[in-house]
């Protein structure tokens, strides 16, 4: 670039300016600084109508100047030993798991960029306690999961066979899993972070739930943390930015996100023609976080310092990072040409460093001087979320094997030499002619460096990650508390969402149990009739109500306080999924047994946020999800994207997960007593799912009987018998949630207009008589000599005489399941195909689900066994008002 007069003339005039400036800098400090910038901007604005341009970024250097660093509180030299050491263990682990067992998998190239973010926190920051009793939480990403394994290794928490089988969890004497995950490594793991934007978006709703539970009173002990490490590519995902803003706008300063900005994510390049770190620090700061970029090392303090004319930081600005990348494979000739080579300046700037010396440069990310003053800085803000923007080098420390490489993600295995290449660069004694097992290496208890390591995190109160469950179980709820909603409603209508929403505000108010219920919900409150809940118990603000609530005159206003109790999340499933998370986890991370009851439009559970039940499952989450306006035929009116047919189809697969489809007010007081036993008292790691519906229906009282309640628990009960003694034939009707309200239509008349006795049974859990049967079935598999177990659907209805009419209002796959252990024909009918806005009755005549589908499929079935005629069913199409050619639902 030539240099022409008028530059030499502006560069002279700048650098006075920038002289006076540096003088008020140095006599009035920072502040003062800074109030002078901003009164010369309003100067020239007023006098001269100039606005300055709005910038969402910073230049491309350091928050932190490296004067404003604190000292290093640690030996640098013993860290970087023990960072070679867990380098090289978690290298090697994955190396031997590869080379034992081609394809196994794993990831080198994630940790070896990461390990100075981690090494520094765990030697410094990460509090397993804190003095006033708190601790640090820490969401470590999924794939750096080596890292943590090889540093546990080294404490001695992790014996040498553990690492050997790596991925090989079936190993006898167990192995580690691939991933952070509680339900495999329940003393180890706390946060699944795998599925990536989960940890980010998980990590701002607990950070904000620790607040809820301190405002509350739940919480004594403060100034714990709240630490997200995640993926520059991560970052992509619409769950890692979603819900920044709540962080920032709840001051959330107990939360910290470090991410690793290595530039790569699996298959290249993040933001090969931009630049990843700009772009997330305007998304940030646009958000109102604490943005700390940590750019550059040590090795560019004197360049930049030098830098007067900010020629530099403009080139460093210029170049993107699919070119950085480059630099980090290429050499200091390359890098030197290319980079500096722009401006005969520049080049000055380095003519005396060596292209070696140039090659070198650390980057920030790497340097922990750099890390731990982002740190300390990080740590100490307040009134805001901080971001910390570090740039590493994928796979750093691998060389040729994948040092920046675009392969670099994909890279598992080593040959001798990048073997001998990665020992001797972080000085490994491991002799070369052992090299080629790839050993771990774990020097003497006694030796300085885990002396070292010991003593830090004894200082810092114990070793992470480390998962225990903290709180005591709780005391069972008397019966009596659940009494009066056995009783029935003598024949007033009421839904089931009325009475579950009953139940939840008596348990608010119960002495014991009230304070540790959280009501979650994403703006449906209303919907669910739950408005009475806001003045009862107010809904959770951290600032309580700073205004005067429009509807303060009435009873039910809309009542925000301090120690609020519901969190009403706005229109966010997966943020109230993560409120949902947090609470049901609470009992294990804070000690505390909260118990949180999340209702939702069941159709925005299992199909949206359907990943985060799956990490809840894998957490071991407790709690209750409730989906509301549940059924396709029972949401009238909402139509096809509403009108939920299948959320009992998505429950299946959770392993740890009840689902239920009560049809009755006693149903759902037997499941959530016994659900609130089963999860806080005898401890289980099991959650709940449960529909309930805004159909306005008669609650019958609990029938007679023996067994009822272990028949709602199990899934299958007779809820009511035919007493029909001179019937032609007999059948077995079974019904579910309002539709059982068809099929009781459908008993009746049956045995009125057919002469048909048909026996009546509540079918409460699919999933569960589904999975019982499954035990039995697999127990007689693997025992051919013993007496076959008899699933519990069988025992129920050998003795009832078929055929078997199933009704849901869910898809005709959920009792279908059943149909090898049910003795004798099983017929469904189910909702299968999209919904549409109608009325109930339209709908299930549509869906032909309502009485006169129940009798006609029952008729058909009896035909088919000979106990009755064709001809009457026949008849019966047309006595019913049934159309043979209407439009099949499940394809319409
Ligand atoms: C939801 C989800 N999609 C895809 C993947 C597969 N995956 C694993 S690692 C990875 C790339 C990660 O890149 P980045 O976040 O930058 O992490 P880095 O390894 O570079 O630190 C991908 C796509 C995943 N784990 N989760
Ligand atoms: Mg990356």
């Amino acid at each position: 670039m030539a240099q022409t007069e008028t530059d030499g003339l502006e560069v002279l005039e700048t650098r006075e300016w920038v002289d006076s400036l540096d003088y008020v800098l140095s006599r009035g400090g920072p502040n003062r600084a800074g109030r002078l910038l901003q009164q010369l901007a309003l100067h020239v604005r007023r006098e001269a109508g100039i606005n300055l341009p709005f910038s969402a970024t910073t230049p491309y250097q350091n928050t932190i100047p490296s004067s404003q660093q604190p000292p290093f509180p640690g030996s640098q030299e013993m860290e970087r030993r023990i960072k070679s050491l867990v380098r090289w263990n978690a290298l090697a682990m994955v190396v031997r798991a590869n080379k034992i067992q081609e394809g196994i998998g794993g990831h080198i190239s994630t940790y070896a960029s990461a390990a100075t973010l981690y090494e520094v926190a765990f030697n410094h920051f990460f509090r397993a306690q804190t003095e006033s009793g708190d601790r640090d939480v820490v969401y470590f990403q999924g794939h750096a999961a080596p890292g943590m394994y090889s540093r546990a290794y080294l404490e001695g928490r992790i014996p040498k066979e553990k690492l050997q089988n790596f991925r090989r969890e079936l190993k006898p004497g167990g192995g580690l899993s691939s991933y952070p995950h509680p339900w495999l490594m329940p003393e180890f793991w706390e946060f699944p972070t795998v599925s990536m934007g989960l940890g980010p978006i998980q990590s701002i709703y607990h950070a904000r739930f620790i607040k809820y539970l301190e405002n509350r009173g739940l919480k004594q002990a403060t100034g714990g943390k709240v630490w997200a490490f995640l993926g520059d590519g991560e970052m992509d995902e619409p769950e890692s930015l979603g819900s920044i803003t709540l962080a920032s706008r709840e001051r959330l300063d107990n939360l910290i996100f470090v991410v690793n900005c290595n530039l790569q994510r699996l298959d290249g390049p993040v933001r090969g023609n931009g630049k990843i770190i700009q772009e997330l620090e305007a998304i940030f700061r646009g958000a109102g976080w604490n943005v700390i970029k940590v750019i550059w090392g040590t090795d560019w303090d004197s360049l930049i310092q030098n830098d007067r004319d900010g020629l530099l930081v403009k080139r460093l600005g210029e170049v993107s990072d699919g070119q950085y990348q480059k630099y980090f494979v290429e050499s200091g000739a390359y890098f030197r040409q290319n980079l500096f080579g722009s401006d005969p300046r520049l080049l000055k700037m380095v003519e005396h460093l060596s292209d070696d010396q140039l090659a070198r440069m650390r980057l920030g990310g790497h340097d922990p001087i750099k890390v731990h003053a982002a740190y300390k800085a990080a740590v100490e803000h307040t009134g805001a979320p901080t971001i910390i923007l570090a740039k590493t080098i994928k796979g750093y420390g691998l060389g040729e094997a994948g040092e920046g490489k675009n392969i670099t993600h994909q890279q598992k295995k080593l040959n001798e030499d990048e073997l001998q290449m990665f020992r001797s660069r972080f000085g490994i004694p491991i002799p070369d002619d052992e090299l080629q097992e790839a050993p771990f290496y774990r020097p003497h208890d006694d030796s300085p460096e885990i002396k070292y390591m010991q003593a830090r995190r004894q200082q810092l109160g114990g070793y992470m990650p480390q998962r225990k469950v903290r709180a005591t179980p709780l005391k069972p709820i008397a019966d009596a508390f659940f009494e009066e909603f056995h009783k029935g409603t003598e024949g007033r209508d009421v839904s089931t969402t009325m009475v579950f929403v009953r139940l939840l505000a008596k348990l608010l108010r119960d002495p014991e149990i009230g304070k540790l219920i959280v009501p979650i919900v994403p703006d449906e409150a209303r919907t669910f009739g739950m408005e009475a809940l806001f003045r009862q118990v107010g809904i959770y603000s951290s600032v309580g109500q700073n205004y005067e609530p429009v509807d303060m005159d009435t009873l039910l206003y809309y009542k925000e306080a301090k120690n609020g109790q519901i969190l009403e999340e706005g229109i966010t499933e997966a943020g109230s999924m993560c409120s949902f998370i947090a609470a049901g986890t609470a009992y294990s991370n804070h000690g505390i047994n909260t118990i949180p009851f999340f209702i939702y439009y069941s159709m925005f559970g299992f199909q949206r946020i359907g990943d985060l039940i799956w990490a809840a499952a894998d957490m071991r989450c407790r709690g209750f999800l409730v989906g509301g306006t549940a059924g396709r035929t029972t949401l009238a009116g909402e139509g096809l994207q509403h009108q939920d047919g299948h959320s009992h189809v998505l429950a299946l697969p959770v392993p740890n997960l009840m689902a239920y489809d009560p049809a009755f007010a006693y149903e759902i007081a037997i499941i959530i007593q016994d659900g609130i036993k089963r999860m806080y008292v005898d401890q289980e790691s099991i959650f709940y799912y449960l529909t309930v519906t805004n159909e306005p229906l008669p609650m019958p009282h609990v029938p007679q009987g023996p067994n009822i309640r272990e028949g709602v628990l199990k899934g299958l009960y007779r809820f009511k018998t035919s007493a029909k003694s001179d019937a032609k034939a007999r059948v077995q009707l079974l019904g579910s949630g309002t539709i059982m309200y068809e099929v009781l239509k459908a008993q009746q008349i049956l045995e009125e207009k057919y002469g048909v006795a048909a026996d009546v049974w509540s079918v409460t859990s699919y999933k569960e008589l589904y999975r019982e049967a499954n035990r039995c079935e697999r127990w007689n598999m693997l025992h051919p000599g013993e007496a076959a177990k008899v699933p519990y659907v069988t025992q129920m209805l050998k003795d009832a005489p078929g055929p078997f009419i199933a009704a849901s209002d869910y898809m005709k796959v959920l009792p279908e399941s059943l149909s090898k252990w049910v003795p004798g024909e099983l017929v469904s009918l189910g909702t299968d195909g999209f919904g549409r806005s109608e009325s109930r009755a339209a709908l299930r005549d549509f869906f032909e689900v309502d009485a006169k589908h129940i009798v006609l499929a029952t008729l058909g079935a009896l035909a088919r066994v000979k106990k009755i005629g064709s001809e009457v069913v026949q008849q019966a199409i047309q006595d019913l008002g049934i159309n043979p050619e209407k439009a099949n639902p499940a394809s319409t």
